[in-house]
């Protein structure tokens, strides 16, 4: 082999090395276009900062490698000088104290961005109350550039509408992740702390550029273990790592845990050995982590335990653990999710008929937190009533990145409109323009506290997410958290900017094809207000007619009432009643004639021959809802075989790839759905629309022993019987 061929070979292998697989997330930078990188150079020629803590240092490295990367040239740390950025804060930088700025309102965590003269030279000021207000601006920052927008003549001055802005990673402590779809858990509790895997300094980096500042890192269906002397060493170092990012460290905790662990004979919450166990323990959390963010508890939900054994409140339960949280700061997320198949009320009632009368009885550092619905994170539900009917208390948001009912890895559905569907949500408590936005950032209501969580998509997959797509949900999740107020579009604008190419064929393309997304995976699987209609324990796939599982309200049958004379929930005041639930005017709109389309099949019954908006039938607008599903997502498939000269072959070739898996279930669940309800209906398919090709025993036989995400990965409750494949 010549020398020059043996040149050429080791560089190939060198490649792979840098070969785009998603790793490096919307922290690409990759170097710009020349164009962009002469408009830029001269505003970052090099990084000024005076002082030396973790959080400033870990700014100065961000700036230093993302400038690096982006504008083809090393810049490093330097002095003043034309093109500087000088970061810091008053207190730690006598350059930042003399220019005295406006900093006053910013609180702990915003950030001012200033162009200014310093020195005799034109710089770049990024200023704040705490160093991590520098780390947020600098971020910030770096996205301006990144998303190509101007970076001279800057005055940004930004500040979390949210302060508790977190991610709740369902992860088990054997690695498995509950409805977790990108492989194992990245937590490897068995190597922390003598080995920490550098992954989770760029899941902090991560999460601290889209101003996420807090992680529970187990399973609400929490482990008791997690709170032994041995796991809180272990989350200590962890807690050290996420630190400079300005992230806290939260724990699911398991209410029975004075029995497992303190060797109590009760948990009750108002049991004073209880409450003297629960300081106790958190005492010694505290003193392992002084900055530990409290605790996140599920109770009385899905066999866990909780108040409610000992015949006590939510309230108790919650405060009690409260109490021991309070002098050192923590707070406690105690989680709305509580339903029980023991009461016969309308499921998507339980919850707020059980919070609703706690109202003013928890501790000021409880936060409530509730689903977006009343179910469970469906394509689409209404909001949580909830939201706007508990004014003395904090609620906090919680959705779900992991999209355990929307096509889990293979399907594109892009959240943020799923989200901000939730937060501009009227709730009418205070009257029209009360959103779930200002119930949750504490204004409706003049509460200081305000928090939103999300349940984090994140795994050990090389691409963080499962697919690619799936990093825009953690992104936009960060943002909106951030500001509520931001739209889907244009987080999309800046996610696809820095996560694959400015290219403008490449994103004003692929902006409507996420945007459409969302109503898109609504349309193949659960059109017009129809919910909880998957398959049974992994919930992947559809499962319209199960019925026979122990509890009641697991049934899909349960929430889609096919009958002879027609599909959906009546939840008016002659059903369930739930639509009582929601302030007047919007009770009045769920249970009239009014009510939208998109909601219509979760508030009412409706006869099969109905007469919809559109003038279709009921029937024939679902089929037509069904189709449309499809055919959305034939044209994202265009969409993106279009996008190939933008982006590199193996994200395209994943992404093409999944969105022919997304075509295949989507008509799955498009043909096992009609199968099923054309045994209710028995109206012919609308012209033009063709029968499912198989009869409904063929989709009911349909069985995945093996679908991830699960629960209980050993004793689940199959319904069907498992089918030979040979058979
Ligand atoms: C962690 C749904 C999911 C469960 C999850 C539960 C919850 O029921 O299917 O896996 O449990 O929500 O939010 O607690």
């Amino acid at each position: 082999m010549s020398r020059f061929l043996a040149a050429a070979f080791l560089l190939l292998l060198a490649i792979p090395a840098r070969a785009e697989d998603g790793y490096d997330l919307w922290l690409r930078y990759r170097p710009m276009e020349a164009a962009a990188q002469a408009r830029y150079r001269p505003l970052a020629t090099a990084i000024v900062s005076q002082g030396n803590s973790p959080s400033l240092n870990v700014a100065k490295s961000e700036l230093i490698q993302g400038f690096s990367g982006l504008l083809g040239k090393p810049v490093g740390a330097g002095g003043v000088m034309d093109g500087a950025v000088v970061i810091g804060t008053p207190a730690g930088s006598p350059l930042i104290a003399g220019l005295q700025l406006p900093l006053g309102k910013l609180g702990r965590e915003g950030y001012l961005i200033r162009s200014t003269v310093l020195s005799g030279h034109a710089v770049t000021v990024i200023a704040a109350n705490s160093d991590i207000g520098v780390l947020y601006g600098s971020f910030a920052f770096l996205r301006q550039i990144q998303t190509r927008q101007p970076a001279d003549h800057l005055d940004l001055a930004n500040v979390p509408r949210i302060k508790l802005r977190l991610l709740n990673h369902w992860d088990n402590l054997d690695g498995t992740i509950e409805r977790g779809y990108a492989g194992h858990s990245i937590f490897d509790w068995q190597k922390i702390p003598d080995y920490m895997d550098p992954r989770y300094t760029v899941m902090a980096r991560a999460n601290a550029s889209v101003g996420i500042n807090g992680i529970s890192v187990n399973n609400v269906s929490a482990d008791v273990w997690m709170l032994s002397s041995m796991y809180i060493d272990k989350l200590a170092a962890l807690a050290d790592v996420l630190r400079p990012y300005g992230i806290r460290v939260y724990v699911a905790a398991r209410f029975s845990a004075p029995i497992e662990l303190g060797k109590l004979k009760t948990a009750d919450p108002a049991d004073p050995t209880v409450a003297a166990w629960w300081k106790k323990e958190v005492d010694g959390i505290y003193r392992r982590i002084p900055d530990f963010g409290g605790f996140v508890v599920k109770a009385n939900s899905e066999g866990q335990p909780g108040p409610r054994d000992y015949d006590r409140t939510q309230a108790e339960g919650a405060n009690v653990i409260a109490d021991a949280l309070a002098p050192h700061g923590g707070i406690v997320f105690w989680r709305a999710f509580v339903y029980s198949e023991k009461d016969p009320t309308d499921r998507a009632k339980q919850a707020y008929n059980e919070f609703k009368p706690l109202d003013g009885k928890f501790r000021d550092n409880v936060f409530v937190q509730t689903k977006n619905g009343a179910i469970d994170f469906q394509p689409r539900e209404p909001a949580h009533p909830l939201f706007g009917a508990m004014p003395k208390t904090n609620l906090a948001l919680e959705v779900q990145l992991s999209k355990e009912y929307l096509g889990q890895t293979t399907h594109l559905v892009y959240l943020p409109v799923l989200f901000k569907e939730v937060l501009d949500w009227d709730t009418f408590a205070k009257g029209k323009g009360s959103t779930v936005t200002k119930v949750i950032d504490g204004s409706l209501e003049g509460h200081d506290q305000s928090a939103m969580v999300g349940v984090s998509n994140i795994g050990e997959d090389r691409n963080w997410t499962g697919a690619q797509f799936s990093q825009a949900d953690w992104y936009g999740f960060g943002r909106l958290a951030w500001n509520p107020d931001l739209s889907a579009d244009a987080i999309a604008r800046e996610w696809l900017g820095m996560t694959f190419t400015i290219h403008p064929a490449f994103v004003n393309q692929t902006v409507p094809m996420m945007i459409a997304s969302r109503e898109v995976v609504v349309d193949y699987m659960t059109p017009l207000g129809l919910h909880h209609q998957m398959a049974t324990g992994h919930h992947f796939g559809p499962g319209p007619w199960v019925s026979d599982l122990a509890r009641p309200e697991w049934n899909p049958v349960y929430y889609n009432r096919a009958d002879a004379k027609g599909l959906g929930f009546d939840r008016t005041p002659s059903g369930s009643d739930a639509t009582s639930q929601y302030a007047p005017p919007v009770a009045k709109l769920f249970s009239g004639a009014d009510i939208p389309d998109r909601y219509l099949l979760w508030f009412q019954h409706v006869a099969w021959d109905h007469k919809m908006k559109s003038g279709h039938t009921l029937w024939d607008e679902l089929v037509v809802h069904y189709d449309a599903g499809i055919a959305a997502v034939g044209e994202m498939r265009k969409t993106w075989a279009a996008m190939k000269p933008y982006v590199d072959g193996e994200r395209w070739s994943q992404t093409a790839a999944f969105l022919a898996i997304q075509q295949k279930e989507a008509q799955w669940w498009r043909d096992a759905s009609i199968a099923y309800f054309e045994t209710f209906s028995h109206m012919p398919m609308p012209a033009g629309h063709a029968s499912p090709p198989h009869d409904l025993a063929y989709y009911e036989a349909i069985y995945f022993p093996y679908a991830p995400g699960r629960p209980d990965y050993t004793a689940a409750p199959f319904r069907n019987k498992p089918k030979d494949p040979s058979e």
